[in-house]
């Protein structure tokens, strides 16, 4: 298997961490897309993934599988411990939840920020091989709807020691992620927020949340 990564861009950083806790690290073959210098849009890569987004992995039968949660869905099924999935249907049910309410509440809330303001991704407002402009008002908007999150996995959190579940999961990497993203467009939770603040710490000590 080879794994598409790029060092520096958080949705990559999300398979780089599943791969490190699944223990595979050693295993599977990385090959570095320097996004900074636009190698996603090269026809090599376009090979692999039309829609010239990291990360991406290529199976031992030569499939591509292009999205966090079917690389992760993929690689639990050959290697299924440690369990991130999700152990029972109700465990694996919260994981698809949180992760869903993680990307579309949460990631794309700061990529709305992040897209539509930086000077370095004029014409790029949102990935893919079609170029679509920055609209500013979607940056003032961004800020509310994570702003707004926040509220509620810091109140998850006062409830729960981890994201989906009273053990790390799937979905506490794409909320590390997406905390450790928000401090790029100065929109992380606020300090007052303890119960994500002490989550964090927990989970940025993890062996496998060091990548
Ligand atoms: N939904 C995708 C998101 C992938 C994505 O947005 N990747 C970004 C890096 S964080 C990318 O490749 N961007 C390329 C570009 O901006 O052209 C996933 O989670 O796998």
């Amino acid at each position: 298997m080879k794994f598409y990564d790029c060092a520096t861009a958080p949705s990559p950083r999300r398979a780089r961490i599943f791969i490190a806790e699944k223990g595979l690290a050693d295993k599977i073959e990385t090959v570095e897309i320097d996004l900074r210098k636009g190698e996603q849009m090269s026809e090599s890569f376009r090979a692999i993934n039309p829609r010239v987004a990291v990360p991406a992995i290529v199976t031992e039968g030569g499939e591509a599988i292009c999205e966090n949660i079917a690389i992760a869905q993929y690689i639990e099924a050959h290697h299924p411990t440690p369990n991130l999935m999700g152990e029972t249907p109700l465990e694996a049910a919260r994981v698809s939840e949180w992760n869903w309410r993680l990307e579309f509440e949460g990631l794309s809330a700061i990529a709305e920020i992040l897209r539509n303001s930086s000077p370095h991704m004029k014409g790029r407002a949102m990935t893919g091989p079609r170029n679509i402009e920055q609209l500013p008002e979607l940056v003032e908007r961004g800020r509310i709807r994570i702003e707004y999150f926040w509220e509620d996995m810091n109140a998850r959190l006062t409830e729960s020691a981890y994201i989906a579940s009273d053990r790390f999961t799937f979905a506490d990497i794409t909320a590390l992620v997406l905390v450790d993203f928000s401090k790029w467009v100065k929109a992380s939770p606020p300090e007052t927020m303890s119960a994500i603040w002490d989550w964090h710490a927990k989970v940025s000590a993890r062996p496998g949340c060091q990548v």
